[in-house]
Formats: C-alpha cells, structure tokens, sequence
C-alpha cells in the first residue's frame, strides 16, 4: 500500500476516535462512513477556502444559480473520483478491514428535487466548480426531501417520508454569521423624504448551511448554500419579558415549517400559501445574501450586474426580482429607474416547461397580504411594460393583456413567468425546439416586446457522474482504446466513433454491457424477488410518471404484444424486459393510476408461462439518483416517447445514450438535437413532429375513429375495461380507457401505430447482435456535445459573461 493510504488510514481511525469516540473494534459501518466523509473533507475544506479567496482577490464575477431544487444524490464517491483520490480511499479503508463500496451504499441520497429540474441543477453545480467558474447555488436545506416511493402489495404508489437528515449530514457547515431576516405581511408607509418603510407582522431568520461542491481533479470548489430557518431569538424580540413561552414555540414551529418539506410536485404549481412563503423566504435570503457578499467586496451596488450573475432556474425564485428592486429602492435609496436597471441587467431567467397549467401565477389578494410592499413594485414594473407595450406596433389589445404581469381573466393573478421575462436580459428554453416554441407559443407575445431576448441553452449532464462514476466498465474500455481525453472534455468522445467497426472492440463493449446488467439484474432480484433474464433486452423507461411522458403508450405496447406472444407461442420473439420507474405527485391521481396498471400488467405477463423466456415487466419502487446510476449502464433500449412539443429537453435520454442505449422517441425535445449528433441510423424516430401534433389539434383529434384502425389495441382496450387485467377489481381502469377515447391531449392513438412499427424496427436491429452493438458504440461516441460543461460555457459566455 502507498503512504499516502496509511497516512490516511490513521486519520480515518483519528477521526473515528475524536469525532465519535469508537475505536476499530467497536465502530459500526455508518460510523466508519461519517468518519470517512469528515476526513476527506478536510482536504475538501482546504481546497474550498482556497477557491473563495482566489475568487475574492481576483475580484472575479461570480454565477449565482437560485433553484427550489437541488437533486444530489450521494456525495462520497463523487467527491473522491474527482479529488482523484477514490483509490487512495479504498485502500486506506480495506488497510482497516472496511470495503469502501458497501460503506458508499449506506449514505443517504440527497433528494432536494423533483426529476429533471433539480437534477439540472446538480449537473450544473458540478460542471461550474469542474470548470472553475466561481459560483453559489443558491436553495432550501429541505428536512425532508422528496419522499421516498413504496409499491404496496396491491400495486399502488405509497409515498413515505424521506429522512435524509436523520443521522446528521457531515457534508454541511452551518455559516452562523450568514444570518438574514426574512419578513411576510404588515404593511409599508412613504415618509416625509419618500422613503418607504415595510413593517413586517412576522420575521424569520434564514441561515445559511454550505455544502462544498469540488470540481473534476479537485481544482475549484464552489458552494452550496442551503437555507434553514429559524425563529428570531425570543430574548431580542422580548417575548420572554411578556413571559410569553408559548409564543416563542409557535414562532419556532412557524419557521421551521418553511424548511420542513420539498413540495412533490412537478409541473402543477401547489398553489398554496406556504409554497409561496417558502419561495420568498428562499429568494429573499439568497438576495440579501448576494448583496451583502457584493457589498463587501467592492462597495457600491452600481456594479452588481458587473460582478454577479443571478440565473432564475425556473419561476420558482421569481419574486426574487422584485425583493433586489426593494432593496435597491427602500434600502439603499436608489432611484426606481437606476434600481431597475441594476435589476435587469442582473438576472437572467431559464423556462423548463411550456405546459400551462404548470407555469405559475398567483392570486393577486394573496400576494397582497404576504409581500404588500412586493406587489405595489409589480405595479410599478406592470405600469412601464403595459406603457412600452401599448406603443408596439406589433401588439393588438390582447397582446398588451398577454405581457401584463397581472391575469385579468377572472380571479386576478400575478403571472411570476411575465414577472422573470420582464425582470431579466437573457430568457432561455432547454432544447432548440423549446426555445422556438416559446418563442411562437408562450411567450410570442413578451417576444414581440422584448425582441431577441429569448435564446437556447440546450441541457447536458455531467459526465463525471453520469459516466465516470456510474459506469466504471465502460470508462475503462474507452480510456484503453481512445486514451484519458474524454475524462476531461467529453467532446473527445467523438474518437470511439470508428471503434463501431472492430468486432474486438465491439465483443468488450458488449461484455461491460452484459456486466452491468448483471449487476441490475441482483439489486432487483433483492428488492423485489424477480428474477429478470440479462440476456433479453431491457427496455427501459425511467422518469416521472405524467401523461405528457406517455408510459400508457409504453404499457399498451407491452399489452399487445402479451397477446401477440399469446396468440402465437412458437413464433420467434425477441426476449424483452420492460423495466419502468418513476414517482407520480401525490395528487396526481391519473399518474398514480398508470402505476397500478403497469403492476397489474407485470403481476400477469410475469405470471404466465407462456410469456416466460419472452417478456418480463418490472416496475422497480423508489426511483431516485442512485437507482438511475445502475440503470443507465444496464439498458439497452431508453423509451422518449412524448406527444411532440411537450418535453422542454429531457435529460435521462441523454444519460442512457451515453451509456450505449438505443433510443426509441419522438422528435421532442433534445431528442431531436441527439439525432443531429448521434445520426438518424442509430435512433428509433417514429410519430407526429410537434407541427403535426399542434395541426391535429387544429383539425381535431377524432380517437375513436382511429381506434377503428387498431384492432389489436381495441381489443386490449376492450379487455382491460372488462377487467380482464384486474381480476380483483373489474372497474378499475375503466375511467383510463375512456381517458383515451375521450379528450386525450396526449393523442396516444394518433402515435401508436408508428410507435408499434419503430418497435419491430428495434426488434429487427436486435437480431443483428453486430448491428445493435455498433449503434450503440456510435450512440455513446455521438454525445460528446450533450456533456453540461458545453451548456456551462455557453451559459458563461453568452448569457453570465464570468470566467474562471
Ligand atoms: C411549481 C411546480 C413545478 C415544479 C417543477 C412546476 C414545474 C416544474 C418543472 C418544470 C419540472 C421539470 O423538472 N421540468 C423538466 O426540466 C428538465 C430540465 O430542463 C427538462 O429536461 C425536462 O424536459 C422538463 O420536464
């Protein structure tokens, strides 16, 4: 063993002693774990405060990412692969009879996101510090996480309470002086001078909790900093004085109840009040924050937008446009026109979906009550972008009405997406079709008045997690054929591409593929006692579970093709697993309802002898970053099949790709820039193009009179309302057949004849084993563009200007 391992090996069982007072002998895995963590994060801390003071001397602008979600995952083992330390930590650990990997199980995922969003994030967060771009993500440390998914014995989704802080988290450092105070309600005067004073009914401390995010080769670590609350020492608000105990509790239970839980759900605002609380508190905290750290280092906040980047992931941050203009006004007496200025030219804002009953507004009284002082400045900003707007050619009355921050169409309503358009320089979508139809649909009209503010930073993942880390077989097979390159800069994975041709090298990128299929192939056999077959292709939909995403269509699939198998036993079938994962909103309750057809239908097919050798259904629980990183590797088809124009971008199917899936889609979202990567030969397209989709739409989408042409689905359907696939409970999945012949915005009868003949395709590929294997070898050596560090650099350059 090399030095360094020992030397560390003693540290490990020094920090074991003083941290947890166990010897050896006595420490159970988690302790060897936290003791572990807390070691290599002293080298971690090191490396950290070098990094901010670098950036501080230099006087570097900064990016400072404000997000609701952050979805980590685990920390160990990505922060010793890019410390280039993992080694040097197994050795050390085996030296003290402990195996690094099963202690790197143990920890907890941090799940501080919904899906694709906070996964984004967390992308994003890695390739700033890789690329030494100085930043802060900014969010909330949420006590409990996304909640973690049981399938009960019925088939049904159980959400359980995700408890990721219950034994500590030794990745954090609670900053006690990065304390602001965050106030709701009361009501605000102008004084004799035009000052305007808020008063506040309640006020909240927000404090800052940082987790260090290191950077490939350990060069740069940024932060990120996590908001908790509490309440304002009772002594300096004298409750105590008025003997008033109680008070002081409830004020504890008030704050805390900010920070207690991410809300679950993707892509419908939850509308109510603590949401927005839980926004503002977030947003201010993050602002001040800013602010404060601009003021130190230079001074005078005329140069803010020269020194900080506020990117807005989302409107979930939005009120934080109008929070900076407060402070610009009432708090450092700017006037309104310089304050605006200042505002502008330091946010930009990113659009993740263009569904609209997820962009979020909210009642104009509600607002009110809770930020009045807030929504007179979203009068103010309305006034100046209804004047501009009235004077542009371009746009008739309803056009005016549709920039209008404030919803006049029943219930009035502040519009927070008008709100962050109006409040940034630079509004982008995540794939080029996502940014051309914001520019056409949505936001045609803030399009009109803000001319050429929109533009496109297509989504990318890091490959340090979603290669290096997640698929060590694969890293190696390329680092011995194409050399180390592509661990620094994925584009250099372009190499592997002619690697297509040589059947050596095709025989070992088959056996990394085999390998990690086995390894799936044990952790679902020991969590849900199936036993799948490794050599069937495995065909894979992981995502959260919404109609727009169309896993019915994927399970209907599966249906027919049940009966066909039925039908015809001998007949020559490719062997399929269909494995799906995902969480469906607590209160989505058609979500929950596709989840329990797709285990009444595993329960069936897997039953049957006759589907045996041919087709297994697995619907594997609690889908999480951690399931995704055995997942990717171990598929070989990747499912990205939505209605067209409905995915802002995707991101698992840029995972799978890389991993060597074949993809079967639509041309959605980043589908259609992979194509233009990857090469049309090597994907499955089938289906409407979104034109097509919004034409039907036009013309009228008639799903019963395409059922005519669909026997065999008809009669699935047919089966499936009689209750022949839930013997149990005849009805049950009545009301989702009628869904689809009735208004189905998702038009999964339009699609399903050309998703049945891309899935013979698939079938047909399958059967040339050489074929397949060189596909998906160009499938992996075509993403080099899709690596987040590309989209970090446009960011940096065409939207932050910040440099490292
Ligand atoms: C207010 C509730 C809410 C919460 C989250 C509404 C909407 C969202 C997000 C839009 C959900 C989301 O994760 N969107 C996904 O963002 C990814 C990253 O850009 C894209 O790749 C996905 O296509 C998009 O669905």
């Amino acid at each position: 063993m090399e030095r360094s391992a020992d030397a560390l090996a003693d540290e490990i069982a020094g920090t074991l002693l003083h941290r947890f007072g166990k010897l050896p002998a006595d420490a159970l895995p988690r302790d060897w774990l936290d003791a572990t963590i807390l070691t290599v994060r002293n080298d971690v801390v090191e490396r950290w405060v070098a990094s901010t003071r670098a950036t501080q001397q230099r006087g570097l602008k900064q990016v400072n990412y404000l997000s609701l979600e952050f979805l980590i995952g685990r920390l160990l083992s990505d922060t010793i692969r890019n410390l280039g330390r993992d080694g040097e930590v197994a050795d050390a650990l085996r030296s003290l009879g402990v195996d690094l990997a099963s202690l790197e199980t143990l920890e907890p995922d941090a799940a501080l996101g919904n899906g694709g969003l906070g996964r984004l994030a967390a992308c994003f967060m890695d390739s700033l510090a890789s690329m030494a771009l100085p930043a802060f993500g900014y969010g909330i440390r949420y006590i409990n996480g996304m909640f973690s998914q049981r399938i009960d014995p019925a088939g049904e989704q159980v959400e359980l309470p995700e408890t990721w802080l219950a034994n500590g988290n030794p990745w954090e450092i609670e900053r006690r002086d990065s304390v602001h105070r965050v106030g709701f309600g009361g009501a605000w005067q102008r004084d004799d001078d035009g000052r305007v004073h808020w008063t506040p009914a309640e006020l909240v401390e927000a404090v800052a909790v940082d987790m260090p995010v290191v950077g490939w080769r350990g060069r740069h670590v940024n932060t990120l900093r996590l908001w908790t609350a509490r309440a304002i020492d009772p002594l300096q608000l004298e409750v105590f004085n008025r003997g008033d105990f109680t008070g002081a509790l409830a004020d504890q239970t008030r704050a805390e109840t900010l920070v207690r839980v991410l809300y679950p759900n993707d892509s419908t605002p939850a509308g109510q009040e603590l949401r927005l609380r839980q926004e503002y508190f977030f947003a201010s905290a993050s602002i001040q924050d800013i602010v404060q750290r601009h003021l130190h280092s230079h001074g005078t906040l005329d140069t803010l937008p020269d020194k900080a980047a506020i990117q807005l992931n989302d409107t979930h941050p939005a009120i934080g446009v109008a929070e900076l203009l407060r402070l610009l006004i009432d708090e450092h007496q700017l006037p309104y026109e310089a304050a605006w200025d200042i505002t502008r030219r330091t946010f930009a804002y990113t659009n993740h979906t263009l569904l609209p009953e997820a962009l979020e507004s909210w009642p104009l009284p509600l607002l009110g009550r809770l930020l009045p002082r807030h929504l007179e400045l979203i009068f103010r900003i309305n006034a100046d972008v209804l004047a501009q707007a009235r004077t542009n050619p371009e746009l008739d009355p309803r056009g005016v009405a549709a920039v209008s921050l404030i919803d006049e169409a029943g219930e009035r309503r502040v519009r927070m997406a008008n709100l962050a358009f109006a409040g940034s320089h630079s509004v982008n979508g995540v794939a080029a079709l996502h940014s051309q139809l914001m520019r056409e649909t949505v936001f045609a009209d803030l399009n009109r008045l803000y001319a050429g503010r929109i533009n496109n930073k297509t989504n990318g993942i890091t490959p340090r997690r979603w290669l290096g880390g997640c698929n060590p077989g694969l890293t190696a097979l390329l680092r011995d054929a194409i050399g180390p390159a592509f661990t620094d800069d994925l584009r250099h994975i372009a190499a592997a591409r002619s690697l297509a041709d040589d059947a050596a090298f095709r025989e070992r990128f088959l056996g990394v593929k085999r390998a990690n299929k086995a390894l799936l192939v044990a952790q679902v056999a020991a969590s849900t006692g199936l036993q799948l077959d490794p050599d069937a292709m495995f065909d894979v939909q992981v995502k959260r579970i919404h109609e727009y995403k169309r896993q019915l269509l994927n399970i209907l699939h599966t249906m027919v093709l049940y009966e066909r198998i039925r039908a015809r036993p001998q007949g020559d079938w490719v062997p399929r697993v269909k494995l799906f994962a995902g969480k469906a909103a607590s209160s989505y309750a058609r979500a929950k309802q596709i989840i329990r057809l797709a285990n009444d239908v595993a329960h069936r097919i897997n039953a049957d002898p006759v589907a045996a050798g041919r087709l297994q259904v697995v619907f594997l629980p609690d889908y999480n970053v951690s399931l995704a990183e055995r997942i990717m590797p171990a598929a070989d088809l990747s499912e990205q099949i939505s209605t067209a124009g409905m995915e802002a971008s995707g991101t698992g199917n840029m995972k799978l790709a890389l991993n060597g899936a074949l993809t079967i889609g639509t041309l959605d979202g980043a589908n259609i820039e992979m194509r233009d990567h990857i090469g049309a030969a090597d994907m499955e397209i089938f289906g409407m193009t979104a034109a097509e989709v919004a034409a039907l739409v036009r013309a009228g989408y008639r799903p019963t009179e395409l059922l005519a042409g669909l026997p065999e689905l008809e009669q699935v359907l047919a089966a499936l309302r009689q209750g022949e696939w839930s013997p149990d409970d005849a009805g049950r999945h009545a009301t989702l057949v009628d869904s689809l012949l009735n208004e189905d915005r998702y038009m999964l009868l339009a699609d399903f004849a050309a998703y049945d003949a891309a899935q013979s395709a698939v079938d047909r590929r399958w059967r040339d084993r050489d074929g397949w294997a060189a596909s998906a070898v160009r499938n992996v050596a075509g993403m080099g563009w899709f690596s987040s560090d590309r989209t970090i650099a446009e960011y940096a350059a065409e939207v932050w200007q910040v440099h490292g």
